[in-house]
């Protein structure tokens, strides 16, 4: 055999490796399963004042699937000018700021870079405005449009007073309530059209202006936050959530601390800091969320799956959570017991994804680690002949996203088998050699 096929084969195992590895890093800035998910920022100026405008800024959460939940947005930017905030209404300046320049009534806010927060419920209704006062909580588009969306109105003072001299704020933030969000610079565009209630009037505002905040799961945490084990009724291996998923136990830098779940008086002491960080129950995976799916029925025309969503966090009560599910079946799925359902569509005619997310004052709430960290709910599908098959994993889920968040998968090897499936495996496995050896005859003749 001649010698020089030696570094062709490793370089064929090289390449082999490196395909591997393209599959399965995933860049966050770009969500497939969003591809167009963000929140705009919309100000539309209302009426011109003597030193001034009144604007009413406009959040809308176009994601899909990711919402704000409490305790809510906050939305920064720097002032262009010398501008300073009369008065607000549905919303408020988190500072005031060094307002001793001002004779009489101050300013609501005197910061270069005022900090905005969304006004609580039950606010009195003269000093609410339409789509305001929810403490800051935007639902997401799939789930709730009419509460995707947030405003506030703002009367600025010491700014242009015409469509030519008014300046548009700068470096926009938005935090859901941490990082996360990047925002575009605003950019002006064509005034919006308001249609009255009884429809029989247009108006539109004297100028408007846009700014586009899309979302990085890189920014928002160091690492994942969710991870997903299997189990199937055909096979008693119950696959695990992959070890150091999240984050490693033991006392190394890089490793989280945990509590003993046995200690659940620890926990109800440190329930009570106000420290968003979360304090996860000791796992391996060290997950604050696992999500567990269990293939539990096989009908002749239908099969059934069991979803457990279970909360490892003593510091965090979920309000609200929703999970994407990408499988085939999903274009098939006959009913959900006890979870909503709305079917995404993210690529046009591939019908695989679904959002779920709890009924109201039901199981819409994920109470913090313990016996009542978790909710649970089971899926009827539709078989399809033409490709149903427990085989080759068909029956787990391809990608699971807990509150916007990939969730870390078990490796596509370790997936429970069907009792005999050894043999497919070792088809897949000689079909592997077979390609790399495919590959070096290519080699070798080029
Ligand atoms: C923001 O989302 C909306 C709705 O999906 C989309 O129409 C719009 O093009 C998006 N904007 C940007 C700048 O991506
Ligand atoms: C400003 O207003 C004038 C009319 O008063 C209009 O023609 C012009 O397009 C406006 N410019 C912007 C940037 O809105
Ligand atoms: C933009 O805002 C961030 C955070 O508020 C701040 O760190 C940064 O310096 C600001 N940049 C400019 C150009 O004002
Ligand atoms: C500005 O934002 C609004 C949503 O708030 C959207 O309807 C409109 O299309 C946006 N305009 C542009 C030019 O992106
Ligand atoms: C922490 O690390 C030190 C030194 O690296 C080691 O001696 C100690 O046993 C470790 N403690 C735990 C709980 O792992
Ligand atoms: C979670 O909710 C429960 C019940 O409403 C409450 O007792 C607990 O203090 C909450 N935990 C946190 C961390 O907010
Ligand atoms: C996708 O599947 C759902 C559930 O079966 C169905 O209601 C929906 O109409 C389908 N959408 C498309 C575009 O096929
Ligand atoms: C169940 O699946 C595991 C892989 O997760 C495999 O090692 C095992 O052999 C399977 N059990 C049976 C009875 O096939
Ligand atoms: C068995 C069955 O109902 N199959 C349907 C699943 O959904 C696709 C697309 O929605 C249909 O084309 C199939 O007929």
């Amino acid at each position: 055999m001649d010698l020089s096929v030696i570094p062709k084969a490793t370089s064929c195992i090289l390449f082999l490796f490196l395909l591997s590895c393209t599959c399965f890093i995933s860049t966050d800035a770009y969500d497939p399963l969003d591809p167009n998910g963000n929140i705009t920022i919309k100000w539309d100026i209302i009426s011109w004042t003597p030193d001034g405008y009144v604007a009413v800024v406009t959040m809308s959460n176009f994601q899909q699937y990711r919402h704000i939940a409490t305790p809510g947005w906050s939305l920064g930017w720097t002032w262009a000018k010398k501008e300073v905030i009369w008065s607000m209404m549905g919303g408020e300046a988190t500072e005031q700021g060094d307002c001793s320049k001002f004779k009489g009534t101050p300013p609501h806010c005197c910061k270069k870079d005022p900090t905005i927060v969304d006004l609580l419920p039950g606010t009195p209704f003269d000093q609410q405005v339409a789509n305001c006062c929810k403490g800051g909580v935007l639902s997401s588009w799939a789930q709730d449009q009419t509460n995707a969306v947030s405003s506030f109105q703002v009367s600025v003072g010491r700014a242009g007073t015409t469509n030519k001299t008014v300046k548009v704020p700068k470096n926009f933030t938005l935090k859901a309530p941490g990082p996360g969000y990047t925002c575009s610079p605003a950019k002006i565009v064509k005034p919006t059209i308001f249609i009255q209630s009884d429809k029989r009037r247009v108006t539109q505002a004297l100028m408007t202006w846009n700014v586009t905040c899309t979302y990085s799961q890189f920014l928002a945490h160091k690492g994942p936050t969710c991870c997903v084990s299997l189990s199937s009724f055909y096979n008693d291996t119950i696959v695990p959530c992959p070890t150091c998923a999240c984050s490693c136990q033991g006392n190394s830098s890089q490793s989280g601390t945990c509590v003993n779940g046995n200690t659940p008086h620890l926990a109800s002491v440190v329930s009570g800091n106000n420290n968003l960080a979360p304090l996860v129950q000791c796992t391996s995976h060290m997950c604050p969320v696992r999500i567990h799916w269990h293939v539990k029925l096989n009908y002749v025309e239908y099969w059934r799956v069991k979803v457990t969503v279970t909360n490892f966090d003593f510091m965090r009560n979920y309000s609200d959570w929703n999970m994407v599910v990408q499988h085939p079946n999903f274009d098939n799925v006959t009913q959900l017991f006890s979870f909503n359902y709305k079917s995404l569509t993210p690529y046009e005619n591939i019908n695989d994804t679904a959002m779920l997310w709890g009924v109201k004052f039901y199981n819409d709430f994920l109470n913090q680690a313990g016996p009542l960290g978790n909710v649970q709910s089971e899926i009827l599908f539709k078989k399809d002949k033409s490709t149903f098959t427990f085989d080759k994993g068909w029956a787990f889920p391809q990608r699971i996203y807990f509150n916007g968040d990939n969730c870390v998968m078990p490796p596509p090897d370790a997936y429970p088998w069907l009792p005999n499936a050894g043999s497919s495996r070792e088809v897949s496995l000689l079909a592997l050699v077979m390609s790399c050896l495919v590959a070096l005859v290519f080699y070798a003749y080029v």
